[in-house]
């Protein structure tokens, strides 16, 4: 009965426990107030067991925080877990100060304490929000949540506007997080923690109802650990108008859907066609098997029967990189299974690489570097443009993302015959602010260094 959303991993069985979420309208400024601590979902279907989870605000995805481009936003963080944590805005070109890289850009929150967000967003889109501590146990247990910016259509353009949170959960038989493989090495030096069950908006099966022949909005967010995740919409070949929160012109998706790698996000718009009653699976088609995922629920309704493509989304002002006068620089990524390191530089001694597992946990190298270097990696000045060449010599495919920042891929090669190609066409058209990078896959990317700080 649970095979039709599962990963080929294992098995689990589950149930749900959604709290209001706090948010207060002021003037000016949007206020929100998010609550991080543990809780229960239901992940599973009826009648099976209930799952431990962290969530904010008590629901799986967080609330979701909707904001309008250019408009002064205030959000509250509560800690009341047990550990520190903190709150990055993963796509939002924002202030240093706010982009909640604990012990970066901010301490992280103790337990107990609090930590005020100020920012403006200077992008319509789709973004999302997530810890930044510890982020491969927080965000595995269910704390992250949608962050959409408004700006970037008219009202009327679309006849709804829905968000589809993907994430693939590890859990056991009887429903509970398998929480024994958090910090396993096998995962880190794999291709990290991949989960067994798949929800989309943390339920078993998302129902959305839509009207035949209806344009719609789907903004799918891929907020797994570690799962790179393909949608399709049966019997539909949706637009692609958006790609990490920055638009680009509507192409059509190829027959078995679009590509989302972790962190990611794509905008579809889908006309629906059916007819009342009808069922239209969302499937997710990375895998041998497609996993039916949810479904469009086709309801009775008047419909604008748009038959043309749809307009494009309001572009965003994001600086152009000037490569004439860029700065080169490589990024070369090594390690992990398959091909462990020899050794590497970790905290200012270079350190055998089984030294380096054993005893600090590291497994991976930029630039031969274990960890945070003490020193900057890089250093550029306020609007020097940046042309990065990511160089994969792992076994392994690496969601590369810059912080503040988004940027052209200016070109990828040897892909390997068996990753399927991500939206390589629909890249070229936009900026991002997250590239997978595949296995022995060398991709350009150029940005300008126009947001200061570390
Ligand atoms: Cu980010």
């Amino acid at each position: 009965m649970l095979t039709r959303r599962i990963f080929l991993l294992s098995s689990v069985g589950a149930m749900s426990a959604a709290l209001p979420l706090s948010i207060t309208d002021a003037s000016a400024i949007a206020n929100y107030r998010v609550i991080p601590r543990a809780g229960t979902a239901s992940l599973l279907e009826e009648n099976d067991a209930v799952t431990n989870v962290w969530a904010y605000n008590d629901t799986v995805p967080g609330p979701t925080i909707r904001v309008q481009k250019g408009k002064p936003v205030k959000i509250e963080v509560i800690n009341q877990l047990e550990q520190p944590t903190t709150i990055h805005w993963h796509g939002i070109r924002i202030d240093n100060s706010m982009d909640g890289v604990a012990n970066l850009t901010q301490e992280p929150i103790p337990p107990g304490n609090s930590f005020i967000y100020r920012f403006t967003p200077p992008d319509a889109g789709t973004f999302w929000y997530h810890p930044h501590n510890r982020t491969w146990e927080q965000l595995a247990r269910g704390l992250y949540g949608s962050l959409i910016v408004e700006g970037d259509s008219v009202s009327g353009e679309f006849d709804r506007d829905y968000t589809i949170v993907a994430d693939d959960w590890r859990l056991q038989q009887n429903g509970l997080i398998h929480e024994e493989s958090f910090g396993s090495l096998h995962d880190w030096s794999h291709t990290g923690r991949l989960g067994n069950i798949l929800t989309l908006n943390g339920k078993p099966y998302e129902n959305l109802d839509v009207v035949a022949d209806e344009r719609i909005r789907l903004r799918f967010i891929n907020t797994s650990n570690a799962r790179t995740m393909r949608f399709a919409i049966d019997r539909h070949q949706p637009w692609i108008v958006a790609l990490d929160g920055q638009p680009v012109p509507p192409i059509k998706t190829q027959a078995d859907g679009v590509s989302i790698a972790p962190a990611q996000r794509v905008d579809l718009i889908v006309d629906v066609h059916g007819k009342a009653g009808n069922k239209i699976t969302i499937v997710e088609t990375s895998g041998a098997e497609r996993l039916v995922a949810g479904y469009l629920n086709c309801k009775e309704g008047k419909t604008n029967g748009r038959k043309s493509t749809p307009p494009h989304l309001a572009a965003n002002t994001v600086a152009e990189p000037d490569l004439t006068s860029a700065t080169d620089l490589e990024l070369v990524m090594s390690g992990g299974a398959m091909h462990f390191l020899a050794s590497a530089n970790f905290k200012g001694n270079e350190i055998d690489g089984r030294t380096l597992a054993r005893q600090h946990k590291q497994l991976w190298a930029f630039n031969g570097q274990a960890g945070m270097s003490e020193d900057p990696m890089f250093a550029a000045k306020l609007g020097e443009t940046i042309k990065l060449k990511l160089i994969n010599e792992t076994a392994w495919p690496h969601a590369i993302h810059i912080h503040g920042h988004h940027f052209r891929i200016l070109n990828r090669q040897a892909i390997q015959a068996q990753e399927k190609p991500v939206n390589l066409k629909e890249e070229a058209q936009s900026f991002r602010d997250t590239i997978l990078v595949s296995p022995d896959e060398v991709a350009e990317i150029a940005f300008m260094a126009d947001n200061p700080g570390k």
